[in-house]
């Protein structure tokens, strides 16, 4: 038995993406900008057993079978192709110490943490950007959680794509940002990123309008980063998730709940009382609301008070993923093809 534990933490994108490229490939249609999270994180372990009879999942101590089995098994297709050992079936085990499915992007960590400890327990010595495209294709937003801090991924121009990298562009400690992650419900959401994509792509009247603004938006968020401006990241990042949510709303698609709305307001509120807050949502109901050092105990105090806030993860920009433990057997390592 040949097996490896990878630990991986979520990312929250302040340039989002929504919508991919024609095609099969995954590729997202625009580029992204993102920030690993600690404080939260996905710890899964892969173990190749050949007393195996096909894949097992286990997420959060529940067997998981259907679209995340399936999901799951895709990725180790391509890993066990590369490695020559396509005979073998593997045992996932994963756990996340945050909501799964609920928009607190555990199929970033998820698919980050999966696609790691897959290709060490296969022996194969790939570099994190292949290691971060083999994620993306599974969870676009997994390859930006291999690596830590602040992370870009390509977005194609609308063609037929196929390839789509992320690279560290600056480190966690660029620029004094502190991320209070308002958990307003603890089950999954309703309806998965891929489904909402596919609906605001299909229907949405504002999706070609969407296309430009977060192209326009993702390269004045990485100029504004860069240059180490908060407040200019802040409000740019704000901007961003209004304006996909505006596009998904369109086509029936709402994520936002009473909950959401009533902390996106007192964000407003402390921001013009002149405390460090700006806003962002991805998928799901729960606002992330982007602070400083500064300001973040008056933010998180204020947000507590909010109707339908149930708890706060504070969270900081963290590292990329990792293996925690690794035990290979007395095999040699696989020799794969040497990466795409
Ligand atoms: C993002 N989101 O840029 C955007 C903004 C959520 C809102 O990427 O279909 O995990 O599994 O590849 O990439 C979440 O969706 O979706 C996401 P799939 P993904 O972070």
């Amino acid at each position: 038995m040949r097996s490896a534990t990878a630990s991986a933490h979520p990312n929250i994108a302040l340039a989002k993406y929504w919508g991919k490229c024609p095609g099969s490939a995954n590729v997202p249609a625009v580029p992204s900008l993102s920030v690993t999270l600690s404080g939260m994180s996905t710890t899964t372990t892969v173990s190749f057993d050949d007393t195996l009879l096909h894949d097992e999942l286990v997420i959060n101590d529940a067997r998981m079978g259907g679209r995340s089995l399936a999901r799951a098994s895709a990725l180790l297709d391509v890993v066990r192709a590369e490695a020559n050992m396509t005979a073998r079936s593997a045992r996932i085990v994963s756990k996340n110490d945050f909501p799964t499915a609920s928009g607190l992007a555990s199929s970033a960590s998820g698919f980050a943490a999966l696609a790691l400890a897959a290709v060490r327990a296969a022996g194969l010595d790939w570099s994190l950007s292949q290691v971060s495209d083999l994620a993306r294709r599974s969870s676009a937003s997994a390859a930006r959680s291999l690596f830590g801090g602040f992370v870009e991924l390509d977005g194609g121009e609308g063609g037929e794509g196929g390839v789509a990298c992320a690279r560290p562009i600056a480190s966690p400690d660029s620029i004094d940002l502190r991320v209070l992650v308002c958990v307003t419900a603890e089950g999954a959401k309703s309806i998965s990123s891929t489904c909402g994509m596919r609906m605001t792509q299909e229907t949405s009247p504002y999706y070609d309008a969407w296309l430009v603004h977060a192209r326009r938006l993702f390269v004045q968020i990485r100029s504004d980063l860069l240059a180490g401006d908060f407040h200019a990241v802040g409000e740019g990042a704000e901007k961003s998730a209004l304006g996909m949510h505006a596009c998904a709303m369109a086509a029936g698609i709402v994520y936002v709940t009473g909950a959401t709305l009533a902390a996106l307001a007192e964000v407003r509120a402390m921001r013009a009382e002149g405390i460090d807050a700006y806003a962002t949502i991805d998928a799901g109901p729960h606002l992330k609301c982007l602070t400083t050092s500064r300001s973040m105990h008056d933010a998180k105090e204020r947000l507590l008070r909010v109707p339908g806030v149930l708890r706060i993860v504070e969270t900081l920009p963290g590292e990329g993923a990792c293996i925690t433990q690794e035990s290979l057997g007395q095999e040699s390592p696989a020799q794969g093809k040497p990466g795409r």
